[in-house]
């Protein structure tokens, strides 16, 4: 019930040849970087792709306010707690614009939050981690807004126009994520030795499932090849997730901190840091349901829309009252 058990449905690319006139014409257009815009034609494929990585990014910024939501009344001084509530409120509006984003598409809110709440769409992984102390909401700015921000610059550039414009505000405040996130790991690294051990503890539970992140290697992506063609992805996982390692590693130098990786190192020849691939067993069980907080997060999804049924109700009812008296 509570596993995100969608079966991927990966299907290979076809070449130019084997599309119909209308397909060649509307990849034509992908190639030569042009927007595709909502009331415009479009392979079906295209439609649903969209509606699945839209939906699930959507879905991942509601999750995600979850286990950062979890420390506001816990943060540390009044500052801590003023910023904390603003970046968790931000989530809430990265969720929003994806929804109106993927809206636009011929999906309701409500029909993807009930996917959602039935175990037919996934949100990211990675909120399916405990937040246990306060250098976890570090943890979680640095890295995790570090992998989103790395996956989503290039998405500003997608060729689905409101997917595309929705990356650019929520990239924006991002940034600001990550920031917020480093300056509590500085604070914790540059604290007491209790302190540093929080941070480093927080670390290496973080450190694998933000490299989960960017989704499986490029092998068992199912979705790349046909998402880079239609430019809705523009990179591969792999790729994104070395630049990730890459800015992050010296970070971690920088803090005085340790990335749990004995592997990792820097490689002169390929210009970039060799590092241990994540456990793949464990990223593959938590998307079928059974990480550390699957049933709880997505238990407290359900109560939340449970609990404000009365409020669409009366809204509804209200909108209802109003209709025949703007009609007079
Ligand atoms: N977790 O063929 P692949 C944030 C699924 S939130 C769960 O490579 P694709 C924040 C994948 O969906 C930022 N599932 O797929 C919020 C597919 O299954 P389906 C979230 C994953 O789509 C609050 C299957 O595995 N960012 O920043 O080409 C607080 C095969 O994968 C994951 C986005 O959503 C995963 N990690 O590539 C703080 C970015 N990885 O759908 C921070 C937009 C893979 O066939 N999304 N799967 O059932 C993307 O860029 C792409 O969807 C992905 C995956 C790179 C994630």
């Amino acid at each position: 019930m509570y596993a995100q058990m969608v079966k991927s449905t990966g299907s290979a690319v076809k070449s130019l040849h084997e599309m119909t006139p209308q397909e060649r014409a509307f990849q034509e257009r992908v190639d030569a970087g042009e927007r595709i815009e909502p009331k415009e034609w479009m392979p079906e494929g295209y439609r649903k792709t969209l509606i699945r990585q839209i939906g699930q990014h959507a879905h991942s910024e509601i999750v995600g306010q979850l286990p950062e939501g979890n420390w506001i009344t816990r943060a540390p001084t009044l500052e801590r707690k003023a910023i904390l509530l603003a970046k968790v409120q931000d989530e809430a509006g990265h969720g929003l614009y994806l929804y109106c984003a993927a809206e636009t598409l011929g999906v309701s809110r409500d029909e993807l939050y009930e996917a959602l709440h039935e175990g037919r769409m996934k949100y990211s992984s990675i909120f399916n981690y405990p937040t246990l102390t306060w250098a976890d909401i570090g943890a979680v700015g640095w890295l995790v807004d570090g992998a989103a921000i790395m996956n989503q610059v290039p998405l500003q550039r997608c060729s689905y126009g409101p997917y595309a414009r929705a990356m650019v505000r929520i990239c924006k405040e991002e940034s600001f994520h990550q920031r917020q996130g480093f300056d509590i790991m500085m604070k914790m690294a540059n604290g007491t030795p209790e302190q540093k051990e929080m941070a480093q503890d927080a670390l290496n539970r973080f450190w694998g499932p933000s490299l989960m992140m960017f989704g499986p290697s490029d092998e068992h992506s199912v979705h790349s090849a046909q998402s880079m063609a239609w430019k809705i992805k523009m990179n591969g996982n792999d790729e994104l997730r070395q630049k990730f390692v890459d800015l992050t590693a010296p970070q971690a130098e920088f803090l005085g901190l340790t990335i749990p990786d004995p592997d990792l190192k820097w490689n002169e020849e390929r210009g970039h840091y060799d590092y241990s691939e994540p456990d793949w067993d464990e990223f593959f069980e938590v998307l079928r349901g059974n990480g550390p907080c699957n049933k709880e997060r997505l238990g407290a999804r359900i109560e939340a829309w449970d609990d404000g049924a009365w409020v669409r109700e009366g809204l509804m009812a209200n909108a209802a009252k109003r209709r025949p008296m703007a009609a007079e």
